[in-house]
């Protein structure tokens, strides 16, 4: 996949014209994903700036102040940080479609359902890039665990989507890692056996999900997810062609 990252020595490109929304991203940021995927839903005009994040821009400070992606700009002089934070923004800018559950107390479970899915994407982390291998059915059993309380929710909620008869805020959030679910396996060269049968919600869910028009237009598949994580663990990762 060719994608042009901008990197150190590089200038800041003009701002969007028109007062248009960008996006400071890298194409496999799963953080800089969820990003997309509610500009996406929006159907906001929006244009990407990506980032290479090893050889980072002299300006990127001035856009996050922690040099990470991703970060909106929201061209009206204000600059959002945080995934979650920009999916929240544009929920609040563009109403239609909502992303939020109308339902106070639904939403409130699905914030705190988003937050505990730190633990999935930091053993995901681990088991991609850690240092310190431990064997994979150690992290598999650590994520089953964690992904319990989300098959719940779809049983209590007794639809396909966490969000209803179509995805929502929390659906969205957690789907760029299970895009990338197959990644630890093909990088350990070990399978990770998924119990398929404790968890027959999420695995409707990630089927439907798949045929979402937002997870399809901002799509990448599981092989070159692959290819950037094992480039990336070799240290012979080239953003611009991965
Ligand atoms: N909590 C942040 C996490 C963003 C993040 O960790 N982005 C990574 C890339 S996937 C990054 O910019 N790393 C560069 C760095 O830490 O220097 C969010 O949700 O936006």
């Amino acid at each position: 996949m060719s994608t042009k990252h901008l990197k150190k020595g590089d200038p800041q490109p003009a701002a969007a014209e028109g007062g248009k929304l960008r996006l400071y991203s890298m194409a496999f940021c799963p953080y800089a994903h969820r990003a997309r995927l509610a500009l996406q839903v929006k159907g906001a005009p929006f244009d990407i700036v990506n980032i290479n994040l090893l050889e980072k821009p002299e300006w990127l400070t001035a856009v996050h102040p922690q040099g990470k992606v991703p970060a909106l700009d929201a061209g009206d002089g204000r600059i959002v940080v945080e995934s979650l934070d920009i999916a929240d923004f544009l929920d609040g800018k563009f109403p239609e479609p909502p992303l939020w559950p109308a339902d106070e107390d639904t939403k409130a479970r699905h914030k705190k359902l988003i937050d505990d899915f730190g633990k999935v994407a930091k053993i995901f982390y681990e088991a991609v890039y850690g240092k310190e291998k431990r064997p994979l059915g150690d992290y598999l059993e650590d994520i089953v665990a964690a992904l319990q309380p989300f098959e719940d929710e779809l049983v209590a909620g007794g639809n396909l989507f966490f969000g209803g008869s179509c995805p929502g805020m929390l659906d969205y959030m957690i789907w760029p890692w299970a895009e990338r679910a197959k990644v630890p396996s093909i990088i350990n060269k070990q399978e990770m056996n998924f119990p398929k049968d404790k968890f027959p919600k999420l695995l409707a869910w990630r089927e439907a999900m798949k045929e979402d028009g937002a997870v399809k237009a901002q799509a990448v598949d599981t092989e070159t997810h692959a290819r950037f994580s094992r480039a990336y663990v070799d240290g012979t990762l080239d953003y611009d062609n991965v």
